[in-house]
């Protein structure tokens, strides 16, 4: 199996990147108009999330045809541009499968509930009364996970929203059509794939939950290895880059999917990492980030994974996350330093590194106030949850505007110009107020920007071996206010201290020490080195 561990890949949320028809949507020629930016930037892939015609219910992962491209995106020929273009600069796209279930849009589902048993059998139908759920589990965007269907009599489920239904992976031909489906974008050029949820498709017993939601019966299921094992061999994609989404995942499951030998991915995202700010595990009650946890769960996750020949997908942002910085930087007078910080922090970890459309440029959570700005059915949901829950307007619209999907979701900040350059219509979800100053077009012309400090680390990693294959080791563990690693490859060894804090941070040994003792400082965001850590600070050392 092919090593990926000197590659950078870039998300892209394509209904959000560029807009080139003015009708207030990225499409497919916008990507392709925004290659050379991309190119110099330095990524290996591109990941799209879902382009597939979709009702959008859950903007794309409610896949309605998994065999082309939505018409609000492009054609198929846009997109036999799209591929070629990236190749010609070395780019290769990755696509999104979303394989856990479909949209009910879909014709599978639609021929199921016309009472077809060949499609029924594709999905988790269960008999039982009108008023009681086969059980008691919860859809992880809220309310019950069981939606009866009178005419049918029975009940099927869907981990998330309503309108997307879980496959039956237990059925072989729900498997077949699923390989079909990676052999047909393979042939169309497609280089790599990323699986949503893809620990959630072995359900084990339907029982009810009367300690959680459901998901320990549902998560890193029972025949999830033997599956994934399956469609990876049979589809011919094993050898191309793979990521898989885990959902409340463990090292020991991470570690089976993606250590080359087991032929199932070839790495993993997990997220305890970002749940550090969740009261009491509550994505939707505020709490500010547990440093002391942060630390620990990356040195668990990065020494478990380096000791079970594991591999780790490191990031901070996607679609489904706030922007990083307005999480765990700061969005005023560090906005700079924290961002920097943050980049290295990640991208000199063991792991493929992910950058999520304007992460690279810094930015920050949209801030919306009201709830009709939002488009995400998770937030809207949960709004009217917190609501009921007796939650006021103001404090209900304080938790979405922190926690909301949709903050990382805003149009890309082109330039300061009106609408950002992403369009020249009504996006289709509002622009955040400070493209005025956040934007590309500012950031390329800066030779101290973010997003030069982007560049560095991924061409770094390109001539570091050490980046990509190094051990690593945590230190400064008893220090809460900075994240401290070792890397190691032979004789080469590279110190990365970065403090979390808005203001200074003393070290055991200082960078100055350090560089007494023969350390060369490699990378910063600061001019020279002191005896302590400046706010935001990040140090790397070489030897
Ligand atoms: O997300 C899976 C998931 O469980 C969470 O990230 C979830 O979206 C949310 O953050 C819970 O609070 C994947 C996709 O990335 C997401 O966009 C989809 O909505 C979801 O699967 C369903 O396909
Ligand atoms: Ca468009």
């Amino acid at each position: 199996m092919t090593s990926f561990h000197d590659k950078v890949v870039y998300q892209i949320y394509p209904k959000s990147f560029q807009d080139t028809n003015g009708d207030g949507w990225g499409d497919l020629k916008g990507i392709t108009a925004r290659l050379d930016y991309l190119a110099d930037l330095g990524v290996d892939y591109l990941w799209l999330t879902p382009i597939f015609p979709s009702p959008q219910r859950d903007n794309g992962y409610d896949v309605a045809d998994y065999r082309t491209v939505d018409p609000r995106f492009g054609t198929m020929a846009d997109l036999d541009t799209l591929i070629a273009e990236a190749d010609k600069r070395g780019i290769g796209l990755m696509f999104d499968m979303v394989f856990n279930h479909t949209s009910t849009a879909h014709d599978w589902f639609q021929k199921a509930l016309s009472g077809d048993e060949k499609y029924m059998n594709y999905y988790i139908f269960r008999d039982g009364a009108p008023e009681t759920p086969p059980t008691n589990w919860q859809s992880k965007f809220g309310g019950p996970a069981w939606e009866y269907v009178p005419k049918l009599k029975k009940w099927y489920l869907h981990l998330f929203d309503v309108t997307q239904a879980d496959l039956n992976w237990e059925n072989p031909e729900v498997r077949a059509e699923l390989k079909d489906i990676l052999r047909f974008w393979k042939e169309k050029g497609i280089k790599g794939f990323r699986f949503d949820v893809v620990n959630l498709i072995s359900k084990g017993e339907y029982r009810d939950d009367f300690e959680g939601d459901g998901r320990r019966f549902y998560t890193d299921g029972p025949r999830v290895h033997e599956f994934l094992k399956e469609i990876v061999h049979d589809s011919g994609i094993d050898g191309m880059i793979t990521v898989g989404e885990m959902s409340s995942t463990t090292i020991d499951n991470c570690i089976r999917y993606s250590n080359p030998k087991e032929h199932e991915l070839s790495m993993t995202f997990s997220f305890h990492h970002l749940k550090v700010d969740y009261k009491n595990g509550d994505k939707w009650s505020l709490m500010a980030p547990d440093m002391h946890a942060l630390k620990e769960i990356f040195a668990k996750w990065q020494e478990g994974m380096e000791e079970g020949n594991g591999w780790n997908a490191v990031f901070w942002c996607n679609h489904d996350q706030p922007r990083i910085v307005s999480r765990f930087g700061d969005t005023g007078k560090y906005w700079r330093e924290s961002a920097k910080m943050l980049a290295a922090a990640i991208h000199l970890m063991r792991g493929t590194p992910y950058i999520y459309q304007g992460e690279e440029i810094g930015m920050t959570n949209a801030d919306f106030t009201d709830i009709r700005a939002y488009r995400d059915v998770e937030s809207i949901n949960y709004h009217d949850i917190l609501r009921k829950n007796g939650k006021s307007e103001e404090e209900t619209m304080k938790i979405i505007t922190a926690c909301s999907r949709d903050n990382s979701r805003t149009p890309m900040q082109w330039t300061a110009g009106e609408k950002a350059g992403f369009t020249t219509g009504t996006p289709w979800l509002g622009l955040n107020k400070n493209h005025e100053t956040i934007n590309a077009e500012q950031e390329s012309a800066d030779g101290n920007s973010i997003l030069s400090f982007y560049k560095e680390l991924i061409r770094l990693r390109k001539e570091m071996p050490l980046i990509a294959e190094g051990t690593i080791h945590f230190l400064e563990r008893e220090n809460d206010d900075v994240l401290a690693y070792e890397r190691q490859l032979g004789e080469e060894r590279l110190l990365v201290f970065c403090n979390f804090r808005p203001q200074e941070a003393d070290l055991q040994e200082s960078p100055l020490t350090y560089e007494k003792n023969g350390w060369q400082k490699l990378l910063g965001n600061y001019p020279e080195c002191r005896a302590n850590l400046r706010p935001y600070e990040v140090v790397v050392l070489k030897k």
